[in-house]
Order: structure tokens, then sequence, then C-alpha cells
């Protein structure tokens, strides 16, 4: 049995090896992207046992996917290979304003992710699901698969975390305000961030999106650098990010969501879960991959330890 399953695309990722534009023909490395696969990686360093549900092509980026989470302690034995759709691929562009991602996934075999296989025992066998906002968004099979998982909700199902995860490159946020938003009142726990929440739904606040989503979902609003807040069950708690020079930010969202799960798993108070969200963010910031290194458990407990004064 598993902590979590993790399901969503992973492509192949060709990216700088330093934070340089394309355009400059930086010498690229074959590195891999999947918001839901960060999460599951962020989540087997702390020490949780989980599993990345996807599909991925019979070339060789799919063995890279598989090779690496793999390594990372994921277990891959839910990952189907597709004879026939290729893995999706996509470009990182750094700038200094911020990074584009350009997407070669039209097609690719996560994209044949399908409502059949939210019948699969396996998921039955969970503490938690982890999903996104992003599968939805990549054919229709993915947006009923989806469906199946969240709002159909099938017998036997565990709870489902939800990260919304809006992908402007995917789809507008016209188009993607009224089907993100039933996916996140149908979830046990929501991510999102508060400028995401404001493009889609044209909430302001964090205490607006709560509203918006209905009280009785739990909800992660993360607003940048300035901190993110958690709504359980009659409580609202703030815990501020801490200061970093940011090198890319790709990334750091799915690191939030694992610190933040991982603490739940092991029952830490929402202050706690919160932190470590932060600390996770954080080391992911400072690095150009999507998937830093993660702080080591001393470096962690050590922040998790400090006074609400220290810490902010
Ligand atoms: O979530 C951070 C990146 O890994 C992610 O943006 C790549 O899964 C990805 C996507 O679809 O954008």
């Amino acid at each position: 049995s598993y902590d979590v399953i993790c399901v969503g695309e992973t492509m192949g990722q060709l990216s700088p090896a330093s934070p340089t534009p394309l355009a400059e023909q930086p010498p690229l490395l074959p590195r891999i992207g999947g918001a839901e696969s960060n999460v599951a990686c962020g989540l087997a360093g702390l020490g949780h046992r989980v599993a990345w549900m996807s599909r991925v092509g019979d070339d060789p980026f799919g063995r890279i996917i598989t090779r690496t989470l793999a390594r990372y302690g994921v277990d891959v034995t839910l990952v189907e290979t597709d004879p026939e759709r290729p893995t999706g691929l996509y470009l990182k562009d750094p700038a200094p304003g911020g990074t584009s991602v350009y997407y070669y996934r039209q097609g690719s075999a996560a994209s044949a992710l399908g409502p059949d296989l939210a019948e699969r025992p396996e998921l039955r066998d969970a503490a938690l699901l982890h999903l996104s906002g992003i599968t939805p968004a990549l054919s229709p099979d993915c947006a009923a698969f989806t469906r199946r998982l969240l709002v159909e909700r099938l017998p036997g199902l565990p709870p489902v975390s939800f990260d919304v995860n809006h992908r402007p490159a995917l789809w507008s946020a016209e188009t993607a305000a009224r089907p993100l938003l039933e996916l996140a009142r149908a979830a046990d726990l929501v991510f999102v961030g508060r400028d995401e929440a404001e493009r889609l739904w044209r909430t302001a606040t964090a205490d607006d999106v709560h509203a918006l989503l209905g009280g009785a979902v739990r909800l992660v609003v993360k607003d940048a650098e300035v901190g993110a807040v958690y709504y359980g069950e009659g409580e609202r708690v703030f815990v501020p990010a801490p200061r970093v020079e940011v090198v890319e930010a790709v990334g750091a969202g799915d690191a939030f969501a694992a610190g933040f799960l991982s603490g739940l798993l092991d029952g830490r108070d929402p202050e706690s879960c919160l932190r470590l969200g932060h600390i996770m963010a954080a080391a992911t910031l400072l690095s150009v991959a999507d998937l830093a290194p993660f702080p080591p458990r001393t470096a962690r407990e050590r922040l998790l330890a400090l006074s609400a004064s220290d810490w902010a």
C-alpha cells in the first residue's frame, strides 16, 4: 500500500544548464518535468511510500523519466508504456522576468490517460491521491479521467489532494475557470496560488478563495514571497515565506505541496505543514532545476523548531 499516489503527465525537458535564454543557444540538458512527479519525488525524499501513475512513450525520454523517478525512490510499477504515442517534451526558456515554457505534448502517451484507468485497484490502496489541474487540460480523455477520480469519486477511492496548477499555455483562464473550480470544490485538499486564483476566478484575497470554494474544503492559498495560509476545520493559519534570492521558480509550487503533504501524513500541525512547504519550496527557488536537492532532515527539524518570531 502507498501513502500517496501522484497521477499526471511527466515530460522530457530540455533546458539550459545555467539560466540563459534559449535564443542565446546555451547548451541544453536532458531533464524531466512534471508537476505531479515532482510532488512524488519530494514525498519520497521525505520518507513516504509514494507511487507515480502515468503513461510514457517507448522512447529515450520515457526511459529517462521512469529511471529518474525510481532513483528518487518513487514506485513506477503503475506506469504504462505506450507503444505508439511519444513521451511529451517541453523546453524551458529562462529570462530575467520569468521562465517561459514551450510544450510539445499534443497526442503524447500521457494524454491517453483515460477514464478506464480510474478503475485500477491500486488506486484504492493509497491513503491519498494527488492530482493537478494540468491533467484535465491535456485531452478529453484526461478530463474524463480526472472527473472520475475527483467529481464522480468512484467507490473506494481515497481522499484527493488537488493542486489547481493553471497552465496558460494549455488553456486560457477563461476556458479553465469553470472546470478547475468544479474540480477544486470536489477535492479534499486544494493548493492554489493567490494570483492564479485571481486570474481564474477574480478573487482578490485568500479569504475570497476560501469563500468561493465553500468552507468545507481544506485549502492552502500561496502568495509567493508573502506566505501561505491554510484553512482547516474552523481554523486559519498563516505562515510567512522565508526570504530567498530566487534563481528560478519552476517547481517551487510542487515542492511546497510535497512538504505540506508530508507534514500532514506525519500528523504535524498546520503551522509545521506550512513551514515544511516553505522549506521545500525555498530549496527549489534557489535551483535552476525543477527538482532541487532537498534540505536534509537535521536542517528541516531545526527550521521547524524555530519560534514564530525567529522564523519570519
Ligand atoms: O510544475 C512545474 C513544472 O514541472 C511543470 O510546469 C511542468 O508538468 C509540467 C507542466 O505541465 O507544466
